[in-house]
């Protein structure tokens, strides 16, 4: 075992020794591994994450929020007859009372209980699991809809700002600094086209037409721990971007990983595209699981919600891609152009979708939902 991780772990409040670590999850942000302990009687297993300090300036702050999140839903889950170890994450504190420890380098580390007999899935299209996962962020919305999001911090400041976001595209555009533009100008001009677009929620947030939420922020599929046995899901994973902002974003994110008929990377773009069917089952999990508390426009922009996570993805990765792939970890040339393609096709494949986007929305909460103009 790296000696380093190994004094990292023993920094925590474990039952037994280290004794194992595996890398784990495909996240492009943080390090994770499994962690097993040997203790007397047998084993006990850990998530052990480095935090990308890049990403996450304050740590102090990142892990105050989920803390804070956490007890909150500890306490929803117990008083609704659920069992608090396995759907929600049960963090370790360190020997100094702390839920996170920083190293020697600065580098920020943190572990939580391993939940047995789950798994988080990624490539999957099957709508059942996607169904699953909407129940799972439906729920979550639904614990946190009187939590005070104002209290909060925000751990990355203007995350889900398209505005600001499309800016910051123009601006690495306009840099050009690593030379790459010339080769996207197709993707550049797709984007400039729709600088509109990027103010629709913005602007009606501004406007207090969307209300202020405790919202997850990073809603993917791989985001949710499904129970091996009975197929449910039991837990949303991935906290550091629990901060106010809106559910149309939520409901967004998870339809613009998830409902895509393929990868996130996938080179061959005749295989993108937005599956109606899985839209329709996600649709239909979330509006069971929260659609109670949803305002009417909360209700009537989720289809836009869609279409502006999509759009603001395939900006970001084409501005990570501009400029030279400091952002999203890669692991091949083209990673985050490739990444950007697929959003990209997805968002062209949205706009036509839209009316049926709608209909299914109208479906399943029986109020209109508004056009796209
Ligand atoms: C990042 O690391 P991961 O995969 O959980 C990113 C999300 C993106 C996502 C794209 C803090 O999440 O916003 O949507 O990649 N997280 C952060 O797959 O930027
Ligand atoms: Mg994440």
């Amino acid at each position: 075992m790296d000696r380093n991780l190994y004094e990292v772990s023993r920094q925590f409040f474990l039952e037994g020794e280290p004794v194992a670590l595996v890398p784990f999850s495909n996240g492009y942000i943080n390090d994770t591994w499994h962690l097993t302990c040997r203790n007397g009687e047998g084993e006990a297993h850990y998530v052990l994450q480095k935090v990308n300090r890049h990403v996450f300036k304050n740590p102090e702050e990142l892990m105050e929020n989920i803390s804070r999140v956490t007890a909150w839903l500890k306490r929803k889950i117990r008083e609704n007859g659920g069992d608090e170890q396995r759907e929600a994450l049960n963090f370790i504190q360190t020997r100094d009372g702390q839920y996170f420890y920083i190293d020697a380098d600065g580098e920020c580390w943190r572990v939580y209980v391993y939940i047995d007999h789950v798994r988080c899935y990624d490539e999957e299209k099957d709508p059942e699991i996607f169904y699953q996962s909407a129940v799972a962020f439906g729920r979550f919305q639904c614990l946190l809809s009187d939590y005070p999001a104002d209290t909060l911090h925000e751990t990355i400041p203007d995350f889900h700002n398209t505005v600001d976001r499309f800016h910051k595209f123009e601006a690495a555009v306009e840099a050009d600094a690593c030379g790459r533009a010339a080769g996207v100008q197709e993707e550049i001009s797709f984007i400039l086209q729709r600088e509109k677009l990027a103010h629709v929620l913005c602007d009606l947030q501004a406007q207090g037409e969307l209300p202020l939420r405790v919202t997850h922020n990073d809603t993917k599929l791989n985001n949710v721990m499904i129970d091996d046995t009975n197929g449910k899901a039991i837990c949303v994973i991935d906290l550091d971007t629990v901060m106010p902002g809106l559910s149309v974003n939520d409901f967004g994110d998870s339809i613009r990983f998830g409902a895509s008929t393929a990868s996130e990377d996938e080179r061959d773009l005749g295989r993108v595209s937005c599956s109606m069917e899985l839209y329709e089952a996600y649709v239909r999990g979330y509006l069971e699981s929260c659609g109670a508390i949803l305002t009417e426009m909360e209700l009537a922009m989720l289809p836009m919600g869609a279409v502006l996570m999509t759009f603001e993805s395939g900006i970001r990765f084409l501005t990570d891609y501009l400029e030279g792939d400091h952002y999203f970890k890669i692991s091949r040339e083209a990673h985050n152009l490739d990444r950007a393609r697929t959003q990209l096709k997805l968002v062209a494949d949205m706009e036509e979708k839209l009316p049926q986007m709608r209909a299914i929305v109208e479906k399943y909460s029986g109020r209109m939902c508004a056009p796209l103009d």
